[in-house]
């Protein structure tokens, strides 16, 4: 019994299906409060960036409201997330971060 397109003898062009898992914008934004130190502080140690990359993207979200830490799985992205807002929380700042799909 011919069950699929390898055994019905026919060719054909297999349309791919499986698709590459959607990958998430781990996004820093803006707030008043929250001291530029601390920031960059949660850029180098969750987003393993060097003092100066962790310094360059803290300005851009001071400066324009919002910027990119990091592109991610769903699962970490969103453990990123929960880590940052968890870790800022126990400072009390009110540092916010959130997660979109590219
Ligand atoms: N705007 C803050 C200040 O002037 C610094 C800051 C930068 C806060 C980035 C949050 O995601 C942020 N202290």
């Amino acid at each position: 019994m011919a069950t699929g397109p390898r055994e019905s003898g026919v060719l054909e062009v297999e349309k791919q299906k499986v698709k590459p898992p959607p990958l998430y914008k781990v996004l820093l934004l803006n707030d008043d409060y929250t001291p530029m130190d601390f920031v960059v502080g949660v850029l180098q140690s969750f987003f393993s960036m060097t003092r100066e990359q962790a310094t360059q993207v803290m300005l851009k979200v001071h400066r324009e409201g919002m910027g990119v830490c990091g592109v991610f799985p769903k699962d970490v992205a969103a453990t990123k997330v929960e880590q940052v807002v968890s870790h800022a929380r126990q400072h009390q700042h009110p540092l916010q971060c959130v997660m979109e799909e590219t």
